[in-house]
C-alpha cells in the first residue's frame, strides 16, 4: 500500500498539462509573485528523461492530483535544470521528480512494487518506505526568484 503511494505520486509526474498564466501578464512580473528553478542532480546515467511535478497542497501532493506544474526534461548533462516561471503565489510547494531513464512515460517497479529507476523529492526528503509527507518535502516559495535542488536516487 505505502508503496503503490510512492508510485502514484511519482505516475502523476509529466501527466497534467502546464499551467501557464494569463498571457497579456509576462509571468515574471505577476505583483508579488515568484518564480522557481529546480536542480535536478544524482543521475547514474544521461539517458531518458527527467519527469517533475509540483504540488501546491498535502492534499494534491498526496492523491498526486492536480499539480501546479509538470515537466518532463532531457537529460543532456549531469544537471537538469527546471525553470517554472509561471508568477507562482507565495507559500508551500513541494516537488516530486522521477529519473525515467528508458522514457517509457513511467517509474519502472520490481515485481515487488519498489522503484527501480531513481526519485527524489524537495528537500531530499525521503522515508525507507513509501513517499515522505507534504510537510516533510515543502518548502516556502517567496516573492521573486527561488531555486531548490533535488538529488534523485
Ligand atoms: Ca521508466
Amino acid at each position: 500500500m505505502v508503496v503503490f503511494v510512492l508510485w502514484a505520486i511519482l505516475a502523476g509526474c509529466g501527466s497534467a498539462a502546464y499551467r501557464s498564466p494569463p498571457e497579456s501578464v509576462p509571468s515574471d512580473r505577476l505583483e508579488g509573485s515568484g518564480s522557481l528553478a529546480v536542480r535536478v542532480v544524482g543521475f547514474d546515467t544521461r539517458t531518458g528523461e527527467v519527469a517533475l511535478a509540483l504540488y501546491d497542497s498535502a492534499e494534491s501532493f498526496g492523491a498526486r492530483r492536480d499539480p501546479v506544474a509538470t515537466a518532463r526534461l532531457p537529460i543532456e548533462s549531469d544537471t537538469v535544470i527546471w525553470r517554472v516561471v509561471s508568477g507562482l503565489v507565495p507559500g508551500q510547494y513541494a516537488v516530486a521528480a522521477y529519473h525515467d531513464a528508458d522514457a517509457d512515460g513511467e517509474l519502472d517497479r520490481a515485481v515487488a512494487g519498489w522503484p527501480t529507476e531513481s526519485y527524489g523529492f524537495s528537500n531530499n526528503a525521503r522515508r525507507i518506505a513509501g513517499p515522505p509527507s507534504f510537510k516533510a518535502a515543502a518548502f516556502s516559495l517567496e516573492a521573486g526568484e527561488n531555486q531548490i535542488e533535488i538529488r534523485v536516487r
